[in-house]
């Protein structure tokens, strides 16, 4: 069996979605620090985005077509249900997260911060104000959400879980969020519980984006 890659930096969040997907499954890999828009990563996404991956002569990017590769490839655990209703429900979540929470919390709220675009690279504050009062109903559906099981979906951890979690684990890590996690009980202890999951902890980034290659 050819090894399986995931190109991309560890701090990007959907890398660290597809290295979850990878762990849940019981799937080895290896992990090919690349950046967006390297020629590496543009020979397989026509945006240039990460992740990327190779397995063999396969390759792939976006992040849910390679976690489908995952799940179905391999052996093991199902990543996502084989009952419909479940398994669209955890298609939902993925597809709110990916259309309403990443982009405003991760590409507009955090990337403020991270990559600021201002003249002395201090924080964007005009981006980080204007994101904040669209964020506080995010949360607060999102901490209902998680509130009734401690997860998305059901009473298991589901590929919705490990979309959601690389971006909560980020929200800590500036203030304006953090106050927003202690606003939202149910949600910081869903964090709390999964960052410590061993899928979810073992791809924790040694350095956060901005410092590193995402
Ligand atoms: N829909 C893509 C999103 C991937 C994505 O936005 N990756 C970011 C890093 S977290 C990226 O490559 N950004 C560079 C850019 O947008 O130019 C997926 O699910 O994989």
């Amino acid at each position: 069996m050819p090894e399986l890659q995931i190109i991309g930096g560890s701090a990007s969040n959907f890398v660290w979605v597809t290295r979850i997907a990878c762990a849940e499954k019981g799937v080895p890999y290896a992990l090919v620090a690349a950046r967006p828009h390297t020629p590496e990563v543009e020979a397989i996404h026509p945006f240039g985005k990460i992740p990327a991956m190779r397995h063999g002569d396969v390759t792939l990017c976006e992040s849910r077509a390679i976690c489908a590769y995952i799940d179905r490839a391999f052996d093991g655990q199902p990543l996502i249900s084989r009952d419909p209703v479940v398994a669209a429900q955890v298609e939902q979540w993925i597809s709110i997260i990916c259309t309403h929470i990443d982009p405003l919390w991760f590409r507009q709220y955090l990337a403020a911060y991270i990559f600021p675009g201002t003249a002395d690279g201090s924080p964007d504050r005009v981006r980080i104000e204007a994101a904040l009062p669209k964020m506080v109903p995010q949360f607060e559906v999102m901490n209902r959400a998680v509130g009734k099981t401690g997860h998305l979906v059901g009473e298991t951890f589901t590929l919705a879980d490990a979309y959601l979690m690389p971006i909560l684990f980020y929200m800590r890590t500036r203030p304006e969020s953090s106050a927003l996690l202690g606003k939202s009980p149910h949600l910081t202890a869903y964090l709390d519980r999964h960052v410590a999951r061993k899928s979810v902890h073992d791809a924790i980034p040694q350095t956060l984006p901005g410092s590193t290659p995402r």
